[in-house]
This record gives C-alpha cells, sequence and structure tokens, in this order.
C-alpha cells in the first residue's frame, strides 16, 4: 500500500477528539486533505515529530496523540524516541511510515534499511511493536489493536512509494498553532 492509502484508513479509528502530529512534507500535506482538520502539521525542520507528540501526550492525558512520521524524520529524532520509551504515556501512538527515502525531496534514500526495528524497540522495553508490510487485508485488525491497546504503541509499516498530486497547506504556521490550542490544548 501507499502511504496516503494508509493515512486514508485512519479516518475509520480516530475520532474528532484525536490530536494528530504529521512530520513535515508530504505526509502533512496527505493528513491534511484525508483527515479532520486541524491537526499539528510540522512545517520546516525535520526531526520533531515524536518529540512533539511526545510534549502533547505528556501534556493531555486525557487526549489520545497519534504521530505519523516517515523514516527521515525519525531518524533525525531518534534520541525523542528513547525519550518516549522512558516516559511511555499510554495516550501515545506513533505511526512509522517507511518509504526508505525522503520521498518529499526527491527519493534519496535513507538509511532506514540499517535498522532492526524489532531489536530497537525491544531494547527500549516497548511493550506493543509491530512491524509489517500493510495490504488491504492485514492493515485494518493491525489499526485496531495499535490505537485500543491502551498503552504507549508504536507500528511500523513498510509502504510504497507514490503520492497524490495535492497542494501545500494553505496555513500559515501560527494559524495552526491557534487552531489547535483553540480545539485542543489546555492553557
Ligand atoms: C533538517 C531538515 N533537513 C532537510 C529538510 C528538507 N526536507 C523536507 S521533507 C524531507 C523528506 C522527509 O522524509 P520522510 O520523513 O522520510 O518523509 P517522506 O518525504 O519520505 O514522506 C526533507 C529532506 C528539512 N525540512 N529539514
Amino acid at each position: 500500500m501507499r502511504g496516503y492509502e494508509v493515512i486514508a484508513c485512519l479516518k475509520d479509528y480516530l475520532t474528532e477528539d484525536d490530536l494528530l502530529v504529521s512530520s513535515n512534507g508530504n505526509i502533512s500535506r496527505e493528513v491534511y486533505h484525508l483527515l479532520t482538520k486541524p491537526q499539528v502539521y510540522l512545517r520546516g525542520s525535520m526531526g520533531l515529530p515524536v518529540g512533539v507528540g511526545l510534549g502533547l501526550a505528556v501534556m493531555n492525558s486525557d487526549k489520545r496523540v497519534t504521530v505519523i512520521t516517515g523514516d527521515g524524520n525519525l531518524l533525525m529524532g531518534f534520541g525523542s524516541l528513547i525519550t518516549t520509551a522512558f516516559y511511555r504515556p499510554k495516550n501515545l501512538r506513533i505511526l512509522i511510515l517507511d518509504n526508505t527515502q525522503y520521498y518529499t525531496t526527491g527519493g534519496q534514500k535513507t538509511v532506514s534499511t540499517a535498522i532492526n526495528y524489532n531489536k530497537f524497540f525491544e531494547s527500549l522495553n516497548i511493550e506493543y511493536f509491530k512491524s509489517l508490510i500493510p495490504t488491504e487485508m492485514n492493515l485494518k485488525p493491525v489499526l485496531s489493536e495499535f490505537f485500543d491497546i491502551g498503552l504507549l504503541s508504536i507500528l511500523h509499516l513498510t509502504i510504497e512509494e507514490g503520492k497524490q498530486d495535492l497542494a501545500n497547506i494553505p496555513w500559515h504556521p501560527t494559524q495552526i498553532s491557534m487552531e489547535i490550542q483553540k480545539k485542543f490544548l489546555k492553557e
């Protein structure tokens, strides 16, 4: 499956109350066009989605926070995964869409294939980690578990390349921030 096909499936598992953080570039654009708005569409620097998701989850323990990140973004913020594993907020979900490339900027290869994700997350004692190549058949049951388990959960999906031709998000980062604060966040 392609990343946008996976993102479109998330509609069935998310409610208006869920808070999403999406990594910059193509993934944020797909989240903006395919899922409910507003969400935390990261723009600018890579490497931030897990750290931002962790902060939001810790500060908003009554909300489910889901991070959707490309492998390039994940690799640039690996330290945040270790902090996340230490605090392990039960309301945080991390969905890794791994196409083994920086697709947004032209498909340069990342070093994602150098990582044994199973061993890495096992070493951090993450209770729910799954890795799979998603298909129409296997994705839905795994998404149900991933969203409902009630523990910090991490799902690594190896996706095919391919994107929809989507326009940029028309909101300025300040507007994104204001919309999120209005809708979700504590003072
Ligand atoms: C620190 C930093 N370096 C480079 C870029 C340029 N850049 C924007 S998106 C992107 C690729 C993101 O890759 P990934 O997270 O794997 O998502 P994909 O594009 O594959 O969906 C790059 C290199 C940036 N925004 N920030």
